[in-house]
């Protein structure tokens, strides 16, 4: 399977890549990274050293130049540099994985037109890179198998605690209702990890434990490096309360027997208090919709993935 892969560079972004690097059975065909959850140059560099750190084959590494409508809280933006700091990223002194020169959404028209075969679009941030590369490149269309997005919920709450906004949004979603509305309306597959199964595998602190205990694995170190930046969650969530949602998105695309789908027509609204919102519609787009994750198979997993890295 032909993945390619653009993520935002928040926290689990990251882990999301190193999972990626850790299956056999797909062949990554590029990475890019946007400005969303993460500052640039630290996403962008962080990636390149977990390539080199814990992949086999090099891939190459673009940074997007697109911007958004509504902007991550600087506070979640700053983990791109801590973990771009991490000793574990920085032994080597040195980056390998190589650069694109090409803008994100160009990269990512280049790479699924240069597989003979599809390519599986994962996405773990805002969809504003395959918006752009859809409307520069239509043709691709017939390329891409389907898009795998970690975003938007049908739940009457989403995870956007904002002023002027009604909270019903899921932030990827959030950052560019546009990009959202721009690819639901291309005739390509779409499978969403919505907050309905990311819901389900919270950072708690059995989760934390459980990989403490693993860290003679330099992967699994280097998990629990990255989520003892966020805040897990014990007794009730905080708008800080960290998911698991891009690396459950990343196990789905190498374990789809770990989630439960349905198919949900969708519209999504881009303006007021409500953009970013995805609802269910009767003559909305079909989505596949990822509502439910078994747990323990999904840590499960993740673990045995990282302890091969
Ligand atoms: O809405 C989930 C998305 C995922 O792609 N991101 C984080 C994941 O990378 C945004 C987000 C929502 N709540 C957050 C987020 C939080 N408390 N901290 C950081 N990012
Ligand atoms: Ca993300």
């Amino acid at each position: 399977m032909n993945v390619y892969f653009n993520h935002d560079g928040g926290g689990d972004d990251f882990i999301a890549l190193l999972l990626l690097l850790q299956m056999s059975d797909i062949k990554l065909t590029g990475v890019s990274v946007i400005a969303a959850d993460g500052y640039l140059e630290p996403s962008f560099d962080a990636s390149r050293k977990i390539i080199d750190r814990f992949g086999k084959v090099p891939v190459e590494v673009a940074k997007s130049d697109s911007r958004g409508k509504n902007p991550f809280p600087k506070e979640w933006r700053l983990h791109s540099f801590y973990v771009d700091a991490f000793p574990i990223l920085n032994e080597s002194g040195k980056m390998e994985a190589p650069v694109s020169e090409l803008p994100a959404h160009r990269h990512l028209i280049e790479k699924v037109r240069g597989e003979e075969g599809k390519t599986t679009l994962l996405f773990t941030g805002p969809l504003t890179d395959l918006a752009r590369a859809l409307d520069e490149a239509p043709d691709i269309e017939e390329k891409i198998d389907r898009l795998v997005w970690m975003g938007g919920t049908f739940l009457p709450k989403g995870n956007v605690m904002e002023p002027e906004h009604d909270g019903t949004a899921e932030w990827n979603a959030f950052w560019d209702p546009d990009a959202v509305a721009r690819v639901w309306k291309s005739g390509i597959r779409i499978d969403m990890v919505a907050l309905e199964s990311t819901n389900k595998v919270p950072l708690t602190l059995e989760v934390r434990a459980a990989w403490a205990k693993l860290r003679k694995y330099e992967a699994i170190d280097f998990v629990g490096q990255c989520y003892a930046l966020v805040p897990p969650l014990i007794f009730f969530e905080t708008n800080s309360t960290y998911y698991l949602w891009d690396v459950l998105t990343a196990a789905y695309v190498g374990h789809p027997g770990l989630v439960k789908v349905k198919t949900v027509n969708s519209v999504v609204y881009t303006d007021g208090v409500r953009q970013g919102r995805t609802a269910e519609a009767p003559d909305g787009r079909p989505v596949n919709l990822i509502y439910d994750v078994d747990r323990d198979g999904f840590f499960d997993y993740i673990t045995e993935l990282m302890k091969q890295a």
